[in-house]
């Protein structure tokens, strides 16, 4: 290429770029610094979210703002590693979300702000086409074809708090106990089916709840139990109690305000509203399997006030979380 040509075609290309480039880029920068509209938050009554329907486009970021019109919330969004929003009236908080699936998103409010706090959830609608390949079961509930609304109360109860420390040393010593150590095993049965399962072991009946015990201790781990602790503590105590026993600050109002504090859904007229469950009781919990546990928890509503959560948690969280309500029936301490 001689010389002199070289030199026009550099000076068309630097022309062009200022002709068309720079004004295209000024002007994609000006697009992207457009002010996002304010995210109100003011409880459920006064409204909850608005907007509480949100676009995004997987892959690219979504910039929220937010601020508060009442008392002190929250943000985050179910099902999504991140770190809860906190806000305040009178102040703008924000954060960048990147999605890399498109799909339903439920956000939620992260700060009991009243009695219907659980009832501050909005919509994120994710469009576009999935960044990572995407994976979906159905719960186990549904495969196992567990009726939820079926009364799952056991038989048999033990008389006082199995040591799970104790059965782990049974487990040990007794080689062929009629029981399976698999998750598959623990997540499909109630406490009290294993229980039955063992009466060909020629344990005592407290013995046998202690292999239970143990069996419910090997399929959770400390960390598992502290995070499902966590999860409890700060969206179900307020209504099922610290202690699991179903007299959380909430519960009385629960039943006090009926139909108007119910889970907005479909099927709400059928509704009546019920005392939250309690953890404590052991006919309740140990004649329950954590898979009919998991759909309740997923699914809620159930005809009560019990908000739905399978929006919110991941499975591991739920999981977790589970462990954690049949520590009220079993003694984990070492
Ligand atoms: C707004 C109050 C409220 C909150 C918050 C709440 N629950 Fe509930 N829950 C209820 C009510 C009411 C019931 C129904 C009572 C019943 O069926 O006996 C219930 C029932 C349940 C049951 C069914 C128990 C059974 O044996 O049938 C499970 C499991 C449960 N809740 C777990 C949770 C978990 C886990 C959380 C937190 C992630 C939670 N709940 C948060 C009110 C609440
Ligand atoms: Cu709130």
């Amino acid at each position: 290429m001689k010389r002199p040509e070289l030199l026009t075609r550099l000076l068309i290309t630097a022309t062009l770029l200022g002709v068309v480039a720079l004004p295209l880029w000024a002007w994609v920068s000006v697009l992207s610094n457009v002010e996002e509209p304010l995210i109100h938050a003011s409880i459920a009554e006064s409204g909850g979210w608005s907007p509480d329907v949100i676009q995004a486009k997987v892959g690219e970021p979504l910039h929220l703002k937010f601020t508060s019109d009442d008392v002190m919330h929250g943000f985050a969004v179910g099902q999504m590693e991140m770190q809860p929003v906190d806000i305040e009236p009178g102040k703008v908080s924000e954060t960048t979300l990147t999605f890399t699936k498109p799909g339903i998103y439920t956000f939620f409010c992260t700060r009991w702000c009243g009695i219907n706090h659980w009832r501050m959830r909005g919509t994120l609608e994710v469009s576009g086409e999935p960044t990572a390949p995407e994976t979906v079961s159905p719960a186990l509930y549904v495969t196992l074809g567990l009726n939820l609304d079926a009364p799952h109360l056991a038989d048999a109860v033990p008389a006082e708090k199995p040591s799970a420390a104790r059965g782990m040393g049974l487990l040990h010593q007794i080689s062929n106990l009629p029981v399976d150590q698999s998750a598959d095993y623990y997540r499909s049965h109630s406490p009290s089916q294993v229980f039955q399962d063992l009466s060909t072991s020629g344990l005592t009946d407290s013995q046998r709840w202690e292999v239970v015990a143990a069996l419910w201790a090997q399929n959770t781990s400390p960390a598992a139990l502290a995070e499902g602790g966590e999860i409890y503590a700060q969206n179900c105590a307020a209504c099922h109690g610290e202690t699991g026993s179903g007299n959380g600050v909430f519960a009385d109002d629960l039943a006090a305000r009926g139909e108007a504090s119910m889970q907005a859904m479909s099927g709400s007229m059928d509704m009546s509203m019920q005392t939250p469950a309690s953890f404590s009781d052991p006919q309740r919990m140990l004649g329950a399997s954590p898979a009919l546990l998991q759909g309740k928890i997923l699914r809620g509503g159930m005809g009560t006030g019990m908000p739905m959560w399978g929006s919110i948690f991941t499975d591991e969280q739920i999981w977790n979380v589970i462990a954690y309500l049949y520590s009220f029936q079993f003694d984990y301490s070492k």
